[in-house]
């Protein structure tokens, strides 16, 4: 096991799109084990594998308060989406920064284990709206990208700012 380098916005890296996963060998595994250690340590709730310069359909994610219940989905996409909540957010990748998106309030998604078994999952609350957070990492989308013209400029300059300065 080891702890990945988590990628910083505005770094391009984080708008790439991820490919779906096809081998599902021993290389996916430590990939897996390597984003659990990395979201733990952070810590965080959820990883996408975007966020580690991983280009491969990969999110993991635990909202439970022992973080006891570690979820992994592969190749995740969604079958239905119901009702609306606004939830103050933030992302391991814009450090510092939080604020309110309005995402769907239920989901249901289809998505493999990490042997290639595939299942269907129901989420609500704040675990439906960390997988949606996770999901749109894979299509090199951020949570700040909902929010006004004006906060994003602040946001990006506020965090090359603090990149400048950290050297
Ligand atoms: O740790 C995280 N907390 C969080 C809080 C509200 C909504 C989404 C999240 S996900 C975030 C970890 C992260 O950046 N995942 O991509
Ligand atoms: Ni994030």
């Amino acid at each position: 096991m080891a702890l990945r380098q988590i990628l910083h916005h505005p770094d391009p890296r984080l708008r790439q799109k991820a490919l779906a996963v096809t081998r599902f060998d021993a290389a996916l595994a430590s990939l897996v084990d390597d984003m659990f250690e990395t979201m733990y340590d952070a810590p965080g709730i959820g990883l996408a594998a975007t966020q580690i310069d991983v280009q491969q359909r990969v999110i993991v994610v635990d909202t439970s308060s022992d973080k006891q219940s570690p979820l992994c989905f592969i190749n995740p996409s969604i079958l239905e989406l119901r009702g609306v909540e606004e939830m103050e957010e933030g992302c391991l990748s814009v450090p510092g920064i939080f604020d309110y998106v309005e995402r769907a309030q239920w989901v249901r998604i289809a998505a493999v284990e990490r042997d290639g078994t595939p299942f269907e999952f129901e989420a609500d609350g704040l675990l439906a709206v960390c997988i949606q957070h996770e999901m749109d990492h894979l299509d090199g989308k951020l949570f700040v990208d909902y929010l006004s013209q004006l906060k994003q400029t602040r946001i990006r300059k506020k965090l090359e700012k603090e990149q400048r300065l950290a050297g």
